[in-house]
C-alpha cells in the first residue's frame, strides 16, 4: 500500500525482519535456511526483547532521576503465562511482528504456540500478582515483584482413565529468553545456627548458608509506556562441590551443598487453600523474602544514605502471609544489620509494610511449629517475641480479656505452639486488605476480629481486578474490534469507558456481531478439544464452564450433581424442548487432596457416560479438559456463554474468573459469595442468575445445625442424582467409588451442596429461559462486558497507590 501510515508499517515490519535474521545469525548461529520452528521463536523473542530493553532502562533511569517511591511487590506466586503475545500487543507491534514472520513463511500464531506456560503459580492468587505486575507498569508506578524462579512450577495435569496424574512441567527446558540472570545481585541467605550476644548487639551465625542470585524478567506496560521488573531468585550453593570430599571418594556428599540448594527453588508447591507445612516450604518462604528485603535495603541505602527514610521510598506488599516472615527480617537487617534501636525500627517497618490476605478458610491460614521455627530462624524467634511482648502489653492496656490476647497473640498456645505468620503480618503492617467487600467485612468479623478491635483503622478492602490487556485485547481480538468499531477505542486505555455500550445493549446489529464473534470464539474451542480430546462439541449449544482450582468450597460436585439430575430429566423427559449444552470442567486438584481428586475423577466418569448414550441426543456433553492454565483459560473464556461462580458463601475471598468471563460477555450463575456480589451490583441483578443461600445464611444454618439428611429426603431430584452417584451408575468398574464422597453430603455436607440444590436447579433453568430468548440473552452480555470495566486490574492497583503505598 502507498497511504504513509501504511507505508511506516511496512519500513518497521521490513526493519523487525531484519532484526529478526541478525538475530538468528548472530545469537542463535543459523541462517534462514537452516532455521526450524524454535529458532525462529527464540529470534522472534529476543528481536523483541531488544525493543524492550530500551524501555526498560529508560523507565529505571528515570525512577533513579525522580527519586520516586518504588513499590515491592513479594509474592511467592506469579502465574504469567506466556509473555510473547502479551509484549508485542503492549508494545503496538504485533502487526508488524505477524508481517515480519511472514515474510519468511513463518507463522507468528504457530510461535505463540511454541512458548510455554509460565506457571509459577498455583491459582488466582498468583495470576492476581500477574495482573498487577502488568497494571503497575501500565500506570507507570515504579515497582518490582519478587518471588521465586522455581525449576518446575505447577505439575502438568495428565487425565488417565478419568484420574489426574501429576507430571513435572518443565517450562525452561529450552532455556528461557524473556530473562537475564543478575549475577551481581546475590545475597548471602542463612538458616539454623545460634545467635550470641556481641558487644551491644546481637549476632546470628547461620548454620547453613545459601547465595540467592536475582533473575530478572522485564513487564511491559500498555503502550510500552513503563517496563518493569519481575525479579526472581533463585538459589546457589556457596561451594558447588566439597573436593576434600570428593577426592576422599565420597561424591554424592561432596555434592550435597548443591543438591541442598537446589531443592530451595526446585517446585511450587502445588496445595493453594491449605499450607503444605513443610520444613522446605518454610525455608523457600524465608529465601526468597530474605533475599528482597536485602535488595530492598541495599538499594534504599545506597541511593539515598540513611536506611530512616524508608518507608518515604519503599512500599512493601506482602501477598498473603508467605512472605510474612519479612516483617522479622527486615526488623534484623533494621536493628542488627543497620544498627536502629528496636522501637524506632519497629515503627519504619509498620510504615513499610502492608499485607493482603487472600482467605478466610482456617486451614489456609498459615502457622508454623515454634521449634522449628526456631531452629531455623534463631534470631527471627526472638525478634517475633520482642514483638509479641509490645503487641500484647498494648491490647493489655486497651483492656483485652484473657481470651482476646491469646487470639492477638503471635504464638498459638491452644495446643502445640505455632508461630502465626497472619497475626505477624497483621501487627508489622500499617495495611491490611481484604480482595473483596464481603471477604473484608468477614475477615473484621471473623478471623482477626480481635486483632481488628485492637487496631481498627487497619483493615480495608481493595477488590481485585483482572488486567484487560490479557483478558480482553489479546484473548478476544474478534470482540475488541467489536467494540472499537461500537464505541471507539477509549475502553483501550480505561477500561469503564465500556460503559458506552449500556446505550447499545438493545441494538440487534451489535448483538448479532457478538454473537458472531463468540459463535467463532466457540468453533475455535471446539476445533482444540476435536483435536487434544476426540471429542466433538456442537457450537450452537451453551458452553457452560467451570474453570478454576478443585476445591470443595467451590463446589465443583454441586455442578456434576445438577448435571447427573439434568441427565435424568432429559431421560425422562425427552419431548420437552431442552437447551443443549456443554459442560466444561478444568482444574488441578493439590496432590494430597483426596477428595477433590475424586470430584475430577467423578466429572470423568460423568463424562464417558453421559456423551455415549444416545438417549440425550447431543443435548448435553461434558468435558473435562486436562492441564487447565492460563493459556488454556484465554482459549476457554471467550468462547463461554456461561460462567459458573457457585461457591458456598463466605467461602471464596473475591474470585477473579468470575470477571474475566463476564468482560468477555458471559452471563454469571453464582452464589452471593466473593466479587460476585459487586459483578451483581454493576451489572444489575437482571443480568446475572443468583441464587442460594448468603453468607449470612450459611453461617446460621451450621450454628442451628443443619441437617443435609432431611434436605435431601425432601427433594426427589437430589436424593435421585445422589443414589445414582452412590450406587456406582456412572462407575460401575467400582460401583462403590463414591460412596464415602456422597456420604459425606448426607452426614455433613459443610459445603452446602443439599442446601443450596433445589435453588441452583431451578436457577439452571432460568439460565434456559433467558437463552431461549435470544434478543435477551444478548442484551444482558453487552449490558456484562459494559459494566465490568470497574474490575480491571487498573482501577485495583491505583486504589492501592493512592491508598496504601501512596505514590499516586
Ligand atoms: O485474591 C486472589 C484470589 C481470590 O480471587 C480467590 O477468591 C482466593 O481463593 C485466592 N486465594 C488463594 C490462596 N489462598 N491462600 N492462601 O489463591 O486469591
Amino acid at each position: 500500500a502507498s497511504d504513509p501510515v501504511s507505508q511506516t508499517r511496512n519500513d518497521a515490519a521490513a526493519q523487525l525482519g531484519k532484526d529478526i535474521l541478525r538475530v538468528l545469525r548472530r545469537r542463535i548461529g543459523k541462517d534462514q535456511k537452516a532455521a526450524k520452528q524454535h529458532d525462529w521463536y527464540a529470534s522472534a523473542i529476543l528481536a523483541l526483547r531488544d525493543k524492550i530493553i530500551d524501555v526498560w532502562i529508560e523507565s529505571t533511569q528515570r525512577t533513579y532521576e525522580n527519586g520516586g517511591k518504588r513499590v515491592y511487590y513479594l509474592s511467592m506466586e506469579f502465574l504469567i503465562g506466556r509473555l510473547l503475545r502479551d509484549a508485542l500487543s503492549n508494545l503496538g507491534v504485533s502487526d508488524d511482528m505477524e508481517a515480519a514472520l511472514a515474510a519468511y513463511g513463518v507463522d507468528l500464531a504457530e510461535l505463540e504456540e511454541l512458548e510455554p506456560d509460565a506457571a509459577l503459580g498455583n491459582g488466582g492468587l498468583g495470576r492476581l500478582a500477574a495482573c498487577f505486575m502488568e497494571s503497575l507498569a501500565t500506570l507507570d508506578i515504579p515497582a518490582y515483584g519478587y518471588g521465586i524462579r522455581y525449576v518446575n512450577g505447577m505439575f502438568r495435569q495428565r487425565i488417565d482413565d478419568g484420574w489426574q496424574v501429576e507430571l513435572p512441567e518443565t517450562w525452561l527446558a529450552h532455556g528461557n529468553p524473556w530473562e537475564f540472570e543478575r549475577l551481581e545481585s546475590t545475597y548471602r541467605i542463612g538458616f539454623g545456627g545460634e545467635v550470641v550476644i556481641e558487644g551491644d548487639g546481637v549476632m546470628w551465625n547461620a548454620a547453613e548458608q545459601v547465595d540467592a542470585t536475582a533473575v530478572d524478567t522485564p513487564v511491559v506496560g500498555w503502550r510500552g509506556k513503563r517496563v518493569n521488573t519481575l525479579r526472581l531468585w533463585t538459589a546457589n550453593p556457596i561451594d558447588p562441590i566439597r573436593l576434600d570430599a570428593f577426592n576422599a571418594g565420597d561424591h554424592f556428599g561432596a555434592l550435597a551443598g548443591t543438591v541442598r540448594a537446589e531443592s530451595l527453588v526446585r517446585v511450587l508447591y502445588p496445595a493453594d487453600s491449605s499450607p503444605a507445612g513443610q520444613e522446605l516450604r518454610l525455608r523457600q518462604e524465608y529465601f526468597f523474602t530474605a533475599a528482597s528485603i536485602q535488595d530492598i535495603v541495599r538499594r534504599h541505602v545506597q541511593y539515598e544514605g540513611d536506611v530512616r527514610t524508608l518507608p518515604e521510598k519503599a512500599a512493601i506488599q506482602l501477598n498473603d502471609t508467605h512472605p510474612s516472615v519479612a516483617v522479622a527480617e527486615l526488623m534484623r537487617v533494621l536493628v542488627d544489620v543497620e544498627g536502629l534501636e528496636f522501637d524506632e525500627a519497629w515503627e519504619i517497618c509498620k510504615q513499610t509494610i502492608s499485607y493482603t490476605n487472600h482467605t478466610l478458610l482456617p486451614e489456609a491460614l498459615e502457622t508454623w511449629p515454634l521449634p522449628l521455627f526456631e531452629r531455623m530462624l534463631p534470631r527471627h524467634m526472638q525478634i517475633i517475641y520482642a514483638i509479641n511482648s509490645r503487641v500484647l502489653r498494648e491490647a493489655r492496656r486497651a483492656g483485652c480479656s484473657d481470651a482476646q490476647i491469646a487470639a492477638i497473640s503471635l504464638i498459638d498456645e491452644s495446643g502445640e505452639r505455632r508461630v502465626r505468620m497472619a497475626n505477624l503480618a497483621f501487627v508489622g503492617a500499617h495495611s491490611v486488605n481484604g480482595v473483596a467487600a464481603l471477604h473484608t467485612d468477614l475477615m473484621k468479623e471473623t478471623v482477626f476480629a480481635d486483632l481488628h478491635a485492637l487496631y481498627p483503622q487497619r483493615i480495608n478492602n481493595k477488590t481485585n481486578g483482572v488486567t484487560p490487556r490479557r483478558w480482553l485485547q489479546q484473548c478476544n481480538p474478534g470482540l475488541t474490534k467489536v467494540i472499537v468499531d461500537a464505541i471507539g477505542p477509549a475502553f483501550l486505555d480505561d477500561a469503564e469507558a465500556l460503559c458506552a455500550l449500556n446505550a447499545l445493549a438493545d441494538d440487534p446489529l451489535l448483538g448479532d456481531r457478538i454473537a458472531e464473534v463468540k459463535r467463532s470464539n466457540k468453533v475455535a474451542l471446539a476445533e482444540h478439544i476435536r483435536k487434544t480430546m476426540g471429542i466433538r462439541l456442537n457450537p450452537d449449544a451453551m458452553f457452560d464452564v467451570q474453570i478454576k482450582r478443585i476445591h470443595e468450597y467451590k463446589r465443583q460436585l454441586l455442578n456434576l450433581i445438577e448435571t447427573v439430575a439434568l441427565y435424568d430429566q432429559i431421560r425422562s423427559h425427552p419431548e420437552r424442548d431442552w437447551v443443549p449444552r456443554v459442560k466444561i470442567f478444568g482444574g488441578k486438584a493439590a496432590s494430597s487432596y483426596h477428595n477433590a481428586k475424586l470430584i475430577i475423577k467423578l466429572a470423568n466418569d460423568i463424562a464417558r457416560r453421559v456423551n455415549a448414550d444416545p438417549a440425550v441426543g447431543g443435548l448435553l456433553k461434558v468435558v473435562y479438559v486436562p492441564n487447565y492454565n492460563v493459556s488454556l483459560a484465554e482459549r476457554i473464556i471467550p468462547a463461554a456463554d456461561l460462567s459458573e461462580q457457585i461457591s458456598t458463601a463466605g467461602m471464596e475471598a473475591s474470585g477473579t474468573g468470575n470477571m474475566k468471563f463476564a468482560l468477555n460477555g458471559a452471563l454469571t450463575i453464582g452464589t452471593l459469595d466473593g466479587a460476585n456480589v459487586e459483578i451483581r451490583d454493576r451489572v444489575g441483578e437482571d443480568n446475572i442468575v443468583i441464587f442460594g443461600l448468603t453468607a449470612e445464611e450459611v453461617a446460621e444454618r451450621r450454628a442451628q445445625g443443619y441437617d443435609p439428611r432431611a434436605v435431601i429426603e425432601g427433594s426427589r431430584e437430589l436424593g435421585q442424582a445422589l443414589s445414582a452417584i452412590a450406587s456406582g451408575v456412572f462407575s460401575p468398574d467400582d460401583p462403590r467409588r463414591y460412596e464415602g464422597l456422597i456420604s459425606g453430603i448426607y452426614d455433613h455436607d459443610w459445603f452446602m451442596c443439599a442446601a443450596d440444590f433445589d435453588a441452583y436447579a431451578a436457577a439452571q433453568r432460568d439460565v434456559d429461559g433467558r437463552w431461549e430468548d435470544k434478543a435477551g440473552w444478548r442484551a444482558s452480555a453487552i449490558r456484562n462486558i459494559a459494566n465490568v470495566g470497574w474490575f480491571s486490574s487498573d482501577r485495583t492497583i491505583s486504589e492501592y497507590a493512592k491508598e496504601i503505598w501512596k505514590v499516586l
